[in-house]
C-alpha cells in the first residue's frame, strides 16, 4: 500500500466536473482518502490561458508510484484530455505530488517519466494552499512543511488562489 497526493487541474470546458468526476472515481474505486475543496487559481507559466480550477486529493490503495501514473493519466483520458503545448490548457492534469510507502518513508525518482516528489510543487500556491488547508500538517519531503512553503509564497501569489466552492 502506498499513499499519494495529486494535483489536479481543468482549465478548459466544464472544469469543476472534470474535478469532480475524477474525484467520484477514485472514490469508486475506495482509494479516495481525502479531498480539497475547489480553489480558481492564474495560470502558471509561460503559455497565456484561461484560469484554473485546482484541488488536491489524497489517495491510499494497492499501487506503487507509477501505479498511480498510470491511474492520472487514465483519469486525464476519461476526461477527453488531448495533449497539446506542454503547460498550457487541459480539460484535466493529474500530476503526483508526492508518494508514500506505508513505513512513513518517501518515494524519490529523478526519471523524466515520474519525478518525485514533483519537482515544481514546491513553489506553487495553487498546490500548497488547497494541500495545507486539506491537511495541516502535511510535509512535502526534501522541501519542508507545507504550510512554511507557502507562508515564504509571494503574497500576491497566495491572494490570487481563492475558494471556489462556496461561489458556485
Ligand atoms: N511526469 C514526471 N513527473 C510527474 C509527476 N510527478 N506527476 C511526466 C505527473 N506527471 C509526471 O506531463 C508531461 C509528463 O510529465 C508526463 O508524461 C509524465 O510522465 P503532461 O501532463 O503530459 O504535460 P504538462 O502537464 O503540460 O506538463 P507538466 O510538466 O505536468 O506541467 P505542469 O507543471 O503540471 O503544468 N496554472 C495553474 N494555475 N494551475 C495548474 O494546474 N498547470 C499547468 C501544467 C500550467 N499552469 C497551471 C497549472
Ligand atoms: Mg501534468
Amino acid at each position: 500500500m502506498t499513499r499519494a497526493v495529486l494535483s489536479l487541474g481543468a482549465n478548459l470546458g466544464d472544469r469543476a466536473a472534470a474535478i469532480r468526476t475524477a474525484f467520484a472515481a477514485l472514490k469508486d474505486e475506495g482509494v479516495l482518502v481525502a479531498r480539497s475543496t475547489l480553489y480558481e487559481t492564474p495560470p502558471w507559466g509561460p503559455v497565456e490561458q484561461p484560469p484554473y480550477l485546482n484541488a488536491i486529493a489524497i489517495v491510499r490503495g494497492d499501487r506503487d508510484a507509477a501505479g498511480w501514473l498510470v491511474r492520472a493519466h487514465e483519469l486525464e483520458q476519461a476526461a477527453g484530455r488531448t495533449r497539446e503545448v506542454r503547460w498550457g490548457p487541459r480539460t484535466l492534469d493529474v500530476d503526483i505530488v508526492t508518494v508514500t510507502r506505508d513505513d512513513g518513508t518517501p518515494v524519490t525518482s529523478d526519471d523524466p517519466r515520474l519525478t518525485l516528489p514533483h519537482p515544481r510543487a514546491h513553489e506553487r500556491a495553487f498546490v500548497l494552499l488547497p494541500w495545507a488547508t486539506l491537511e495541516p500538517g502535511a510535509v512535502l519531503p526534501g522541501r519542508g512543511r507545507v504550510a512554511d512553503l507557502l507562508a515564504a509564497l509571494p503574497a500576491d501569489e497566495l491572494v490570487a488562489v481563492n475558494r471556489w466552492d462556496h461561489l458556485h
